[in-house]
């Protein structure tokens, strides 16, 4: 046998806890929910090319179940799978316009889970890699149920942070403020096993830039300008050398960038100057994650995780991955 051992995420989740003394399992428990909730989502999104011929959303399928477009079904899983647990106060979802109180018949919690059960849902129907983004934020309000204030917190206070990309295989990819790690799901076991422990943004070539050049147009000076540079045209030191990636799906193209290096960007320009992603569960999470691997996350000026929320579904530019990339990225936008 190789001198190698098995650890399903529960076993981590569990060895994470105790390095934190005073923990009372609470914490845990929603991680390991998380991860139920992505293993059923897991399954559904793995069954997407079958619809056609199962169903259409809105028909019932051969079990004479309705169907439901993946996105709702998603967020239907992880609400079902954390509202009665009595570890949540509340919820914030990409799909819900207000925040989800923990209803009345069940009890609540210490915990707000932040989350986008279906990024990038426009790339199912041709088989692109797709995610599931979460954050959780403690509690900071008397209120038993939550209130706003328990749910725009800055990034820099959460607790842990992850996703799920459903790509090739399923992987939950996670941080507690212990450095990142990520799990491959096995689905004849059902069990996500430890892959990649210790996840550390590489800095060394190849390295990749991410961004959509069809905005080009709209791009400010400084933004055309660092691309520019990292395509190798204004000749200056540094430049060059690099190779362009773009999915146009979130969560595969951080994945990629955590695990291959180089950065992601999605700007603000003269036509959505707030860019597209959205601060709390798309932006935040990934930046605690990025940080976590020894990279970095800025919205062009300043670190995401410092900027302090204003709205549930606040849209922030967004630059993310190798901190020496992000970092060049503010200072050629400082210029323009
Ligand atoms: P969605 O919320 O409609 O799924 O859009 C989010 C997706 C992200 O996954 C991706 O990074 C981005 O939209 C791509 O946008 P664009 O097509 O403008 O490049
Ligand atoms: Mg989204």
């Amino acid at each position: 046998m190789a001198d190698t051992h098995i650890v399903t995420i529960e076993r981590h989740i569990i060895e994470e806890e105790r390095r934190h003394p005073g923990a009372r399992g609470a914490f845990s428990n929603i991680l390991s929910d998380i991860a139920l909730a992505a293993k059923v989502i897991s399954r559904q999104v793995n069954m997407a090319g079958l619809v056609d011929i199962l169903g259409r959303a809105g028909h019932r399928n051969v079990q004479g179940e309705a169907v439901q477009k993946l996105d709702v079904f998603a967020q239907d899983v992880m609400y079902r799978a954390m509202d009665h647990t009595g570890h949540l106060c509340c919820m914030v979802s990409e799909e819900v316009e207000d925040f989800i109180p923990i209803p009345d018949k069940f009890p609540a919690g210490g915990y707000v889970l932040l989350f986008d059960p279906l990024d990038g849902s426009s790339n199912i129907d041709v088989n692109v890699s797709i995610g599931t983004i979460f954050s959780i934020l403690k509690k900071v309000s008397p209120e038993e149920r939550g209130s706003l204030e328990d749910c725009l917190q800055p990034g820099r206070r959460q607790l842990a942070a992850g996703y799920v990309v459903y790509g090739s295989s399923t992987m939950l990819v996670y941080t507690t403020g212990n450095g990142v790690h990520g799990f491959t799901l096995d689905p004849s076991i059902g069990e996500f096993l430890l892959s990649h422990e210790n996840i550390r943004i590489p800095e060394a070539p190849p390295r990749f830039y991410s961004v959509n050049e069809a905005y080009e147009e709209r791009w400010s000076p400084g933004m055309r300008a660092f691309v520019d540079h990292l395509k190798g045209r204004d000749g200056s030191d540094g430049g060059g050398g690099f190779s362009s990636r773009y999915i146009g799906s979130l969560v595969a193209d951080f994945h990629r960038t955590l695990l291959r290096g180089g950065i992601f960007m999605y700007p603000g320009d003269s036509r959505n100057p707030e860019g597209k992603l959205r601060l709390l569960y798309e932006a935040s999470p990934l930046a605690f994650i990025a940080e976590q691997a020894g990279g970095r996350a800025s919205d062009g000026r300043r670190d995401i995780l410092e900027v302090e929320p204003a709205g549930l579904h606040q849209r922030t530019p967004l630059f993310l991955g190798a901190a020496e990339l992000v970092t060049m990225a503010e200072r050629f936008l400082a210029e323009g």
